[in-house]
């Protein structure tokens, strides 16, 4: 039997000469690259050129070494049809060549001796391209072909061969060919072929990646943009210093585009999670829906409900003389649940913006918008926000995300399937309290909580009300204090339906901003002094008496119907407690805390109607 044959082309020569010297002691064959064969030579090791073998010399400087059907043949150059090439009768190498009788039968029929081990690692493409000076002609230089060939040829055949991608397997590889009798057991060739198979993907998406910057057309202005594109260079990272920072697809194009201005990476996680949002918000309740997020939460969410007269002063938009669409009512509640959240919000519409919801957007301190489209008037409202600078982000509404997401967290790759768990009517059908009376309102309400909370980084506690999410706990630890904060903020909003809150007396030309700053000061019952009350105080025509406790409890008590839904179980009954404080009337959680059943009986005792839900909704 002919002794085993293993190729070595290597750029990282790091242990190669005691690799070689190991393979040869261990009655090994080599056969080497240019530059690989001269090293291991000049050690004393004896080993042949590729190009003795394939009777071609290396040549275009060095960009074909071995690239040869005689390296890659086989048994594959013959069912290739290769059989005309008149290096046939030489004898030849292939790593191709498999271990089946038909294969072998060839293999004797043609003098073939099998390529059994591949060592290979690949030109220093990353390496290369973060040298400051790296020209394009430099990085092109730097792409592999034939290494990366050699690599997936012997991964592709690791039935039969042993692929070495990493000098830092050398030793035990060694150690393993040697106590197997020179044949390393089927387990060890696929960690090594899938090693290679990584390795030659990693190398693939940093030459893509370098590509993708250097010739993806959007550096052009964003309206001067022929179509979609693939990538989109942003401002900076999640902070300024963080640069360079972009969005990309690896396959297609982008499903969304830059009418006016140019978004950050943090606009673009608000943008994407908030239309995730707003879509299913729209599919699930057939009406149109609006987000309005911050840090990749969202501040408020809601439906088109109509608004009455009250809400819309609470809201401020009781002043547009043009009727509310109602989109425009979504907005005008998502924005107006929380004012001082939403302060520079990203906003998010799963329909058409038309012109009066533009009008509402263009009165607000805000960052950017995304929606499926706009009317031309509303753009033109939108696009002179800012100083032309607002970040106006069009989505192809019909664009469907890939069924697994991956993020890369230190250095790490992880991979989830995305949460595609839909919510609607039938997840609120397991009604575990006494009271089983669910209206149609209260689970709209629930849905929006609930969905809500699929976009809000957990924990997450939401209350909702007339279709819309009235307070929001996100990103506690501590399921608790989600509930309180969210009923904090639930609390805050109603008082501002205070009749005295609504009657508050500004001085003309006090700002929208300021007002809402004022008002959250009023119903927040914070103690203010020296210049900062003197500042709150100038506002007023009449410095109006804080609320008192009485006043309070009276308008907080005439609150009742609020849907409330957390991402997880509640652990303790505290959490309903403080929900009905805040006028909760239903409920939805999933179950399975040690304390459910003495959560059911708090929700008995406050005469609720609780759903388990069983479905869980972090989201980070
Ligand atoms: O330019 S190449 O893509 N053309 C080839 O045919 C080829 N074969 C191996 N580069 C090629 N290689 C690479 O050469 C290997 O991946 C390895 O990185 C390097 C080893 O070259 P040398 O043996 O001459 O030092």
């Amino acid at each position: 039997m002919s002794a085993p044959i293993a190729l070595l082309s290597v750029y990282d020569k790091t242990g190669l000469v005691d690799f070689a010297t190991g393979l040869h002691s261990a009655g090994v064959r080599l056969l080497g690259s240019g530059g690989t064969a001269k090293k291991i030579r000049e050690a004393g090791i004896p080993i042949e050129d590729v190009s003795d073998i394939t009777k071609a010399p290396e040549m275009l400087g060095g960009r074909v070494k071995t690239l040869h059907p005689t390296v890659h043949g086989g048994t594959l150059s013959i069912s290739l049809g290769w059989k005309h090439l008149s290096y046939l009768n030489q004898q030849r190498k292939g790593i191709l060549a498999r271990s089946i009788p038909s294969d072998e039968a060839d293999l004797k029929a043609q003098s073939i001796s099998p390529i059994s081990i591949v060592v290979c690692n690949l030109y220093p493409f990353t390496s290369t391209i973060s040298k400051p000076n790296c020209t394009l002609a430099d990085a092109v230089e730097e792409i592999d072909i034939g290494g990366v060939t050699l690599l997936r040829a012997a991964a592709k055949n690791h039935e039969r061969v042993s692929v070495l991608s990493d000098p830092a397997d050398y030793t035990s590889f060694l150690e393993a060919w040697k106590s197997s009798n020179n044949a390393v057991d089927q387990a060890l060739r696929s960690k090594l072929a899938l090693k290679a198979f990584e390795m030659t993907a990693e190398y693939d998406n940093a030459i893509s990646g370098y590509f993708r910057e250097q010739y993806v057309s959007s550096d052009l202005p964003a309206d001067k943009l022929a179509g979609p594109v693939q990538r989109m260079p942003l401002r900076y990272g999640a902070n300024p210093h963080q640069k360079p920072a972009q969005a990309f697809v690896t396959e297609g194009d982008l499903p969304f585009k830059a009418l006016s201005g140019s978004p950050g990476y943090i606009n673009l996680l608000d943008a994407l999670n908030s239309y995730a949002l707003v879509r299913e918000l729209q599919i699930a309740l057939d009406l149109p829906a609006a987000a309005s997020f911050k840090h990749v939460s969202p501040a408020g969410a809601a439906v088109g409900v109509e608004l009455n007269e009250t809400e819309k002063k609470v809201y401020g938009v009781d002043d547009l003389k043009e009727p509310l669409t109602p989109l425009a009512a979504a907005y005008a509640r998502a924005r107006g649940a929380d004012r001082m959240s939403s302060f520079g919000d990203f906003i998010a519409l799963s329909a058409s913006c038309d012109l009066v919801t533009a009008k509402i957007i263009s009165r607000e301190v805000s960052d950017g918008i995304i929606a499926p489209g706009y009317s031309p008037e509303a753009l033109d409202v939108l696009k002179k926000k800012k100083g032309g600078k607002y970040c106006v982000l069009q989505i192809d509404p019909t664009y469907v995300p890939a069924g697994v997401e991956t993020r890369q967290v230190y250095g790490i790759h992880m991979q989830q399937r995305r949460n595609d768990a839909k919510i609607d009517a039938k997840l609120f059908e397991t009604l575990v309290t006494k009271n089983k009376e669910l209206p149609s309102q209260a689970l709209t309400d629930l849905i929006v909580a609930t969905l809500a909370l699929k976009y809000t980084q957990s924990n997450s506690v939401a209350y909702a009300y007339h279709g819309a999410i009235v307070g929001i706990g996100a990103g506690q630890q501590s399921r608790i204090h989600c509930t309180r904060l969210a009923g904090t903020k639930a609390d805050l909003w109603w008082l501002r339906h205070h009749t005295r809150v609504l009657d508050l007396p500004f001085k003309k030309g006090v700002k929208r901003a300021e007002k809402a700053n004022a008002i959250d000061l009023f119903v927040g019952g914070e103690v203010l002094e020296g210049g900062e009350r003197t500042q709150w105080e100038s506002l007023f025509e009449t410095v109006p008496e804080a609320l008192t406790a009485e006043e309070r409890t009276m308008h907080a008590k005439k609150l009742d119907g609020v849907a409330c839904s957390s991402d997880a179980f509640f652990p303790f009954p505290d959490n309903v407690h403080r929900a009905r404080r805040s006028g909760v009337k239903y409920l939805a959680a999933p179950s399975g805390s040690v304390m459910d059943a003495e959560c059911i009986k708090a929700a008995d005792e406050h005469d609720m109607v609780f759903a388990h839900t069983n479905l869980r909704l972090f989201h980070h």
